[in-house]
C-alpha cells in the first residue's frame, strides 16, 4: 500500500475536502517532507501550470501522483455524464478524456466522483443509469488505450442519488463491457452509508482501485470516531496494494491534518500490532 495526501489547485475551493491547498510546488515540497508516497492532484482542468515540469518536480521530490480527480467538471464547468442534455453528456466525456490523459501522462488513473451526476427531473433512475453505463464503458476502454484505468466512486445519498452503497457500485461496474473500470472506497461516504465498512469491501477486493482515507467526520483519520483497525485490517488481508489517499478537510490545518494522516497511515499500516 502507499500512502498519498491530496492537493488541490482551486482556490475558489476552499474549505472543501483536499488537505494540502498551497500552490503545488510549495504543496509538493510539503507532502515529501512529511514523508509521503504520492499525491492525489485536483485540479480545474487537464493541465496545470508549473515553473518547472511536473514530472520533473515529482521526481525531485520522490513523489508518485496516486490519481487526478475530474470534480471540478461539475463544481466549476457544470458538467455531468447523466445530465438530460445530450450536448452536456458529450462535453463531461471529453472533460474526463481530458483528465484521462493528463493522469496517464503522469502514470495515475483518472477518478469519477461529483461528474456522475444525479437522476430527477427530466431523467428518470433507469436512463441515468444508462447514461453512466454507456459513458464507463467508452471512458474505461478509453483508459485502457491510455495505459490506465478509470475509477467510479459511490458518493453518500447527499451527494447522488445513483449509487450510495459500495457493493452496489461493483456490481454495477462487474457487469460492464469494459474491464477499465475499478472502484473507489471513500471511508467518509461508506461511514453513511453501510452497515460495516470492511464487510462491503472484503468481497469485492477484486474492483478496488482506490481508497479515500478520512475519518466520520471527514476529519483527517484519528479525529474522528470510525473504528478504523478493522477496516485497515481488511485492506491487508485482501492484499489492498492501491494508494491510501487522504481527501479530508485541511482541519485545523494543512500541515496538521497532512502529519496527522500520515501518522495514522503508519499506526494502521505499518505497524504489525495496532
Ligand atoms: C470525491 O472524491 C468525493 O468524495 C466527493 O465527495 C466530492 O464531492
Ligand atoms: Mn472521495
Amino acid at each position: 500500500m502507499k500512502s498519498c495526501v491530496t492537493i488541490s489547485s482551486v482556490p475558489s475551493l476552499k474549505g472543501g475536502p483536499w488537505i494540502l491547498w498551497d500552490n503545488l510546488e510549495k504543496s509538493l515540497e510539503t507532502a515529501s517532507e512529511i514523508g509521503f508516497d504520492g499525491v492525489e492532484l485536483f485540479t480545474s482542468k487537464a493541465s496545470i501550470d508549473t515553473n518547472v515540469p511536473l514530472a520533473r518536480l515529482l521526481e525531485r521530490h520522490n513523489l508518485t501522483v496516486g490519481a487526478v480527480g475530474t470534480g471540478a467538471g461539475k463544481v466549476l464547468h457544470g458538467l455531468t455524464l447523466t445530465d438530460p442534455d445530450s450536448s452536456i453528456r458529450k462535453k463531461a466525456r471529453e472533460f474526463i478524456k481530458d483528465m484521462i490523459i493528463f493522469g496517464a501522462e503522469l502514470s495515475a488513473p483518472s477518478i469519477l466522483g461529483s461528474m456522475q451526476g444525479s437522476y430527477g427531473n427530466d431523467c428518470t433512475r433507469e436512463t441515468a443509469i444508462r447514461y453512466l453505463e454507456e459513458a464507463l464503458q467508452e471512458l474505461g476502454e478509453f483508459a485502457i488505450s491510455q495505459g490506465t484505468f478509470f475509477i467510479y466512486e459511490p458518493l453518500n445519498r447527499y451527494e447522488t442519488n445513483l449509487f450510495n452503497q459500495f457493493e452496489d457500485a461493483c456490481n454495477f461496474c462487474r457487469s460492464l463491457n469494459s474491464n477499465g473500470i475499478k472502484v473507489l472506497a471513500d471511508l467518509f461516504h461508506m461511514n453513511i452509508e453501510e452497515s460495516s465498512i470492511e464487510a462491503s469491501i472484503r468481497p469485492n477486493a477484486d474492483v478496488l482501485g482506490h481508497v479515500h482515507f478520512a475519518d466520520s467526520n471527514r476529519k483527517p483519520v484519528g479525529f474522528g470516531h470510525t473504528d478504523m483497525k478493522p477496516i485497515c485490517e481488511c485492506l491487508k488481508e485482501i492484499n489492498y496494494n492501491g494508494y491510501i489517499s487522504a481527501e479530508a478537510f485541511a482541519w485545523p490545518d494543512p500541515d496538521t491534518a497532512a502529519r496527522q494522516t500520515l501518522k495514522s497511515y503508519r499506526q494502521f499500516f505499518c505497524q504489525s500490532d495496532v
